[in-house]
């Protein structure tokens, strides 16, 4: 015997408040809904663990973040959940899933039934382990993807004070903790793999721009090569970061931001997977009928690109989240999901956002030794994406909307001259 839901949020992350809340402004009925998450605690707004919550003065606590506040929608307590019927089970993790016969088991031995799943399991942070490394045991070798983890952090840092520390990865999390290591008043040496900084993303000089105001703020950049080993104490705990180029580091506290890997291993075999997620269509439906998937985990249809993508950021997580229990409670009435990837990130007093695609040629505009510049990238003769550090309100959604338009542009040069303007008034 176990429990039965009619519709079950597997995850207790991002995607799971923004459902939620969804699912109650579309009139769930109390006692239908019910969240599982391995997490301790109702959803949270996951970016904050990067940034408020590692400041070292009023540093952002829970309840202050549970979602949906990231998005100035209502703040969803433990206490919201109770009062609207939902059923929270947390610190659970789920062992697996029966998708044909609508079950799942939990790690405490418990059946819960579901008409409808839908899959929110995000991802989990990639360890040294997995490129043949050890050492990720150390109390003071740290990732960050959960509350735990943040409050690891948070310790190790106190430990720490006017100390140093490693940042492996040159990526989000190798950004975001750099500085808010510096501003601990931590000295930070970032060691990372590529030429130049977010890699994924930036292009050398918007990279260049970053860097060098890191490195205002006293952060040291090791470029092109990867860590070798940890040199440890008697204690366990590590001392010094042997790099591959043959340098060595001394630490006394080592952060890993070094990508991370999608939670599908529950339904290898049961789904149909693809680019290292689960396959979803434009309602997020996964291969199959009763099983949605949004989120970290979802591979979906970008109208926009005519391609599959899977993103991992956080306005997907809730844009997808809300389109997805839409699809589940007025199927007839949803249309398809038409998402305009959006990515962004603030360090110190820096602040950028990206839309679209960042694949042709990258034209730069605005002032690169001043607060506002930025870049559009050019794909086939159209703009198919927008960067820019440093704007207003109304000129990030500017940007937004020429993105979305696509518009065709025939001189680079003008385009370059025209700056923000062209998004302004395209
Ligand atoms: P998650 O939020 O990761 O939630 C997944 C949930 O599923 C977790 O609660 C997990 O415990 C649970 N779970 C997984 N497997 C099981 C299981 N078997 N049983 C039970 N529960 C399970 N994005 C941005 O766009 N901007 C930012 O500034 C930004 N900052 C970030 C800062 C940090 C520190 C991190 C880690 C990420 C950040 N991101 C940011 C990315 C963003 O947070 C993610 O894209 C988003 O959280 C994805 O939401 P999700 O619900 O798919 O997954
Ligand atoms: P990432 O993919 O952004 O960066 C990974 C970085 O790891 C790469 O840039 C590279 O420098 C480095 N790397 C890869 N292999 C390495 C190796 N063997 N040794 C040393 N370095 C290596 O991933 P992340 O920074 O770990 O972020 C994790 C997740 O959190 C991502 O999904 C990210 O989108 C999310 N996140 C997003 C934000 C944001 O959007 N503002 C902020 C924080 C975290
Ligand atoms: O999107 C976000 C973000 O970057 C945060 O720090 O949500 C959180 C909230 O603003 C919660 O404090």
């Amino acid at each position: 015997m176990g429990r039965a839901f009619v519709y079950v949020i597997l995850g207790g992350g991002v995607a799971a408040g923004y459902a939620a809340l969804e699912f109650t402004k579309r009139g769930v009925p109390p006692g239908e809904l019910c969240i599982i998450s391995e997490e301790p605690v109702a959803p949270y707004e996951r970016p904050a663990l990067s940034k408020g919550f590692l400041l070292p003065e009023s540093p952002a606590r829970l309840p202050s973040f549970h979602t949906c506040v990231g998005a100035n929608e209502e703040r969803l307590t433990p206490k919201w959940y109770k009062e609207h019927g939902i059923e929270l089970v947390l610190g659970t993790r789920v062992k697996s899933v029966d998708v044909r016969r609508k079950k799942l088991l939990t790690a405490t031995g418990e059946t819960i039934s579901y008409k409808i799943l839908l899959i929110a399991t995000g991802a989990r942070a990639l360890k040294l382990e997995e490129f043949g490394l050890n050492g990720s045991e150390a109390e003071n070798v740290c990732y960050l993807r959960d509350l735990a983890d943040a409050n690891g952090l948070v310790n190790a840092m106190q430990s720490c004070a006017g100390g140093n520390a490693v940042v492996i990865g040159g990526g989000y999390i190798g950004m975001e903790c750099a500085a808010s290591l510096a501003i601990n008043k931590i000295n930070v040496t970032m060691v990372f793999p590529e030429v130049h900084c977010m890699a994924r993303l930036f292009t050398p000089k918007i990279a260049s721009y970053y860097e060098e105001y890191y490195q205002s703020k006293g952060i040291k950049f090791t470029k092109g090569t990867v860590l070798s080993s940890f040199e440890f104490d008697s204690n366990g705990k590590v001392t010094a970061v042997n790099l591959r180029d043959g340098s060595c580091l001394p630490a006394d506290l080592v952060v890993v931001g070094i990508g991370i890997r999608p939670n599908t291993s529950l339904f290898e075999g049961q789904l149909t997977l693809e680019k290292g997620g689960i396959k979803v269509n434009g309602k997020l439906q996964t291969s199959i009928d009763s099983v949605y998937a949004v989120g970290d985990v979802a591979v979906f249809p970008v109208k926009l690109f005519g391609e599959t993508r899977r993103l991992e950021h956080v306005d997907l997580a809730r844009k997808s989240a809300k389109h997805a229990v839409a699809a589940i409670m007025e199927p007839e009435k949803s249309g398809e999901f038409d998402y305009l990837p959006f990515f962004y990130s603030r360090v110190f007093g820096l602040s950028w956002q990206f839309y679209g695609d960042n694949v042709g040629e990258a034209v730069h505009f605005g002032d690169f030794s001043g607060t506002t510049f930025g870049a559009y990238w050019i794909s086939k003769g159209h703009l198919i994406g927008s960067f820019l550090e440093g704007g207003t309100k109304e000129e990030y959604e500017a940007i937004a909307t020429a993105t979305r338009l696509k518009p065709l542009v025939e001189d680079l040069v003008e385009l370059e001259q025209q700056g923000l303007n062209f998004a302004l008034t395209v």
